[in-house]
């Protein structure tokens, strides 16, 4: 018991980076295993699929025009206005939430997005001479556990600016940028949904625009994502054709979609897709920046317009280089690291994967209200703290009301594997001891 109470002392205050911050009580959420994640900085490790791909992006988008200042050193401990208000989401934005967001305590938290920097690189636009820029970094969000999801990710934001609003300035922007599309190898297909709206309202414009400033911004935002895309796809394309890989089909054309979107910082807003081994797979959220952004960045009332997006970029490298689980984008694994290499674009080749252990946790809810149900992500978090990158997904199996007493009960599925070694039996029944009894100590269930 006295060792129990030792290894759980808690804290008065949290320690990131050598700055110390005080703990709230009804806010701290954020766990030692992912307070781990804050220095990896994969986006900047040489040879690593994730800074490849940032690299190639960030080149393409500046061998058009030279347009964007790039900043990959922002720290990840950023304040609830600079991620939320900022940006102008509604005080009851779910995004907030507990559930879903790693609060450090009440004002300060790991960024959600890389939106949260918007506001300081629209300010320091002036200082760098040039009309646009680029963020990439790693960030934190509570969610489920599979081979898709992590609770850290790296996304790229771009932005870019038309101070003084010239028709002339945009409309010779636009030009070089189709130029650059028009000789691009990749024989492309865009099929833009979102110029269907049945309605304005659907997706509306601001109000100080003009109909055709929206309409070369969004064209210059749109032009834009479409000859990144093309680029990364067509370097992958190329890498199949080199290494004739015949597990997969090489298409002689990539087919993208444009459809519409919400974000409380853009109007209009759009989401583009790419269809990609038979699926169509979600890249990136974006849209005309809102005055409000700008004018929080310093700058005068309707003298300014701009887009901005926000790439994903670990489901893109996972899908170029062919890495089934997002979790070995984490490992140190020598036989995962020493097989990319800066600027090139090659097949994982997959090595023995340890052998896995299942175990189930079955218990009865305290209560039979909504109000005394355990947020999944509140579960995920256990898990994830006790068992670190050796969890490889957890599922619900089952879930039983008794019709008599009303009381409900849960049966989680946890998969125990390691990308890197064996686990043993020993430690794995150690963590799902220690899983349980922190579902009983935290949230009173009863074990079945
Ligand atoms: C955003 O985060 C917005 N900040 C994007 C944005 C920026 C919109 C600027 C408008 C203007 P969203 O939550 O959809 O949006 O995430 C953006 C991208 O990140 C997604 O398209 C997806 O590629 C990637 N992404 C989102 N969640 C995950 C996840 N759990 N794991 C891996 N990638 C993810
Ligand atoms: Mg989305």
């Amino acid at each position: 018991l006295f060792l129990r109470c030792e290894s759980t002392k808690i804290e008065a205050s949290i320690k990131i980076n050598d700055k110390s911050y005080p703990r709230d009580p009804n806010y701290t959420n954020v766990t030692p295993s992912i307070i781990d994640h804050v220095n990896r900085s994969l986006h900047k490790k040489p040879n690593h699929p994730v800074n490849i791909l940032r690299d190639l992006i960030e080149k393409k988008l500046n061998s058009v025009d030279n347009s964007f200042t790039t900043y990959n050193d922002f720290s990840p401990v950023v304040s609830t206005f600079e991620n939320f208000d900022s940006l102008g989401f509604p005080a009851d934005h779910p995004g907030r939430s507990k559930s879903d967001t790693y609060y450090i305590n009440d004002k300060t938290l790991l960024r959600t997005h890389t939106s949260a920097h918007e506001m300081e690189c629209y300010s320091k636009i002036n200082s760098t001479g040039k009309p646009g820029f680029l963020i990439s970094a790693d960030v934190y969000r509570r969610d489920e556990i599979d081979r898709t999801h992590y609770p850290v990710f790296h996304q790229m934001e771009g932005c870019r600016v038309w101070k003084g609003r010239s028709i002339e300035q945009m409309k010779q922007d636009l030009n070089i940028l189709q130029q650059h599309l028009d000789k691009h190898e990749m024989n492309l297909i865009v099929e833009d949904q979102s110029l269907n709206n049945k309605s304005p309202s659907e997706n509306p414009k601001q109000q100080y625009m003009t109909d055709e400033e929206v309409s070369l911004v969004s064209q210059h935002l749109k032009r834009s994502l479409e000859l990144v895309i093309s680029e990364v796809f067509n370097q992958k394309i190329k890498s199949m054709k080199r290494e004739n890989n015949t597990t997969q089909e090489i298409p002689n054309e990539l087919k993208l979609r444009w459809v519409n979107a919400y974000f409380p910082w853009t109007a209009p807003s759009w989401e583009i897709e790419v269809w990609w081994n038979n699926d169509w797979l979600e890249l990136c959220g974006c849209g005309i920046t809102q005055q409000q952004v700008i004018l929080n960045s310093g700058f005068e009332k309707d003298s300014t317009v701009s887009w901005a997006f926000g790439l994903g970029l670990d489901r893109i490298a996972m899908l170029l280089f062919e890495i089934p689980d997002i979790r070995l984008l984490w490992s140190k694994d020598e036989r995962f690291i020493s097989q990319f290499k800066d600027g090139e674009i090659n097949t994982f080749k997959p090595y023995s994967r340890y052998p896995g252990s299942i175990r189930d946790v079955a218990f009865w809810l305290p209560g039979t209200t909504e109000s005394e149900e355990i947020h999944e992500n509140d579960l995920m978090e256990i898990v994830r703290d006790n068992a670190g990158p050796l969890v490889e997904s957890v599922k619900l199996i089952d879930r039983f009301q008794n019709p008599k007493t009303g009381k409900k009960s849960l049966c989680y599925r946890i998969n125990y594997q390691s990308m890197d070694r064996n686990i043993t039996n020993e430690e794995v029944n150690e963590i799902q001891k220690n899983v349980e009894n922190e579902l009983v100590e935290k949230y009173d269930v009863t074990l079945r």
